[in-house]
């Protein structure tokens, strides 16, 4: 389901209209913990509105950027910020803004603190234009003034690609270089698993054309997204599947859960974690997996990620138990309890979603 502003986009992202030369400032904001649809786009969007004459483009989220991004081009300008950080030069580029992007989220409460109240603050200016681009399912509505929510785009990056390349004229090709074509790519790629899950179509694949055509370094993004694995990482799967997968073979689910003292063992931090999730779907039968860790934060102790193959929702688990949401094929929530009750109210919750949905359908 699409709700597109009736302005192109290309028309939203206009700087020109902001201010004089030197006023016209962008803040990009992402969603916490971001990923690499999220950077991605956010950087995309960094490098298309500089080729524009945006004087000022800053980046923010709550939450440090995933290693294997930081080559992207842009990624060193990110402020990320966690409890502890400096908030003051935060304030003076939020204050600073005439243009606000809301990049791969849907509502405000997954921006994350100490950031979320602060943008709250510039929604509201009148001076501010604010725009949000996304896939996620039920956006929050009336937010922003001009909003670009697509929940059958594989990716924000893709629906940007989408939105600009189709637009007459092209600003792909006017104000979109290789860089900018290039983190499209990227957040493409890593939303959709290489192009693995997510909805994959005809469209998808002339879109991924038209960016190569504009310079787009796919080696590049393979190799260092894709195969930039540390080696504690791969360890660390080693022993999430000898040691730490509950398989049924019948129920054709899999769960598996991490300890604070697991991620010690292998010396690698819960945000190393990205995609694990997805591997034991890749066992002939497996529909769904949760994958639960604790998280150092007190507040929010037990991290749960869902991810399925086919017609089972697994957003209606994270919503109805834990209070989350997400995609029908990749949800997520936070539990604030112990590990072993988020266990077995994952294993009640997929329980009763494969009784509803017993038959394993395809859909395109
Ligand atoms: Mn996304």
């Amino acid at each position: 389901m699409a709700q597109l502003s009736s302005t192109p986009l290309s028309d939203a992202l206009e700087v020109t209209s902001l201010g004089s030369e030197g006023e016209r400032r962008v803040v990009i904001v992402g969603h916490k913990s971001p990923d690499g649809d999220c950077i991605g786009s956010a950087l995309a969007l960094r490098s298309y509105l500089l080729a524009r004459g945006a004087d000022e483009v800053s980046i923010m989220v709550v939450g440090h950027v995933p290693d294997n991004l930081l080559w992207l081009p842009g990624a060193e300008t990110i402020h990320q910020l966690t409890a502890q950080s400096d908030l003051e030069p935060i304030r003076q580029a939020l204050g600073r803004a005439r243009l606000l992007l809301l990049v791969d989220f849907n509502h405000l409460g997954r921006i994350g603190n100490p950031l979320e109240g602060l943008v709250a603050e510039v929604i509201g200016r009148p001076e501010v234009r604010s725009v949000m681009i996304d896939h996620h399912p039920e956006p929050e509505m009336g937010l922003v003034s001009e909003m670009y929510s697509d929940t059958s785009a594989c990716a924000t990056g893709y629906l940007i690609a989408e939105l600009l390349g189709s637009s007459a004229p092209r600003e792909l090709e006017l104000y979109g270089g290789a860089d900018m074509a290039t983190c499209l790519l990227a957040a493409t790629y890593t939303d959709t698993g290489l192009l693995r899950h997510g909805q994959i179509t005809p469209a998808l694949f002339r879109r991924i054309a038209t960016l190569m055509e504009l310079g787009a370094r796919h080696d590049e993004v393979v190799l260092r997204i894709f195969k930039s694995d540390k080696l504690s990482r791969q360890r660390l799967l080693g022993f999430i599947i000898d040691e730490r997968t509950t398989y049924d073979l019948d129920l054709g689910v899999a769960v598996f859960a991490l300890r604070q003292e697991d991620f010690d063992r292998f010396g690698v931090e819960p945000g190393d974690t990205e995609g694990l999730v997805n591997v034991p779907l890749d066992v002939a039968g497996i529909r769904a997996v949760a994958f639960l860790r604790e998280q150092r934060d007190p507040e929010e102790p037990v991290k749960v990620s869902l991810r399925s193959q086919g017609n089972l929702p697994v957003n209606e688990v994270a919503s109805k138990l834990f209070g989350g949401g997400g995609h029908l094929n990749a949800a997520g929530a936070e539990y604030q309890g112990s590990l072993a009750d988020a266990l077995a109210l994952v294993w009640q919750g997929l329980r009763e979603l494969v009784d509803r949905y017993p038959e394993c359908e395809i859909i395109d």
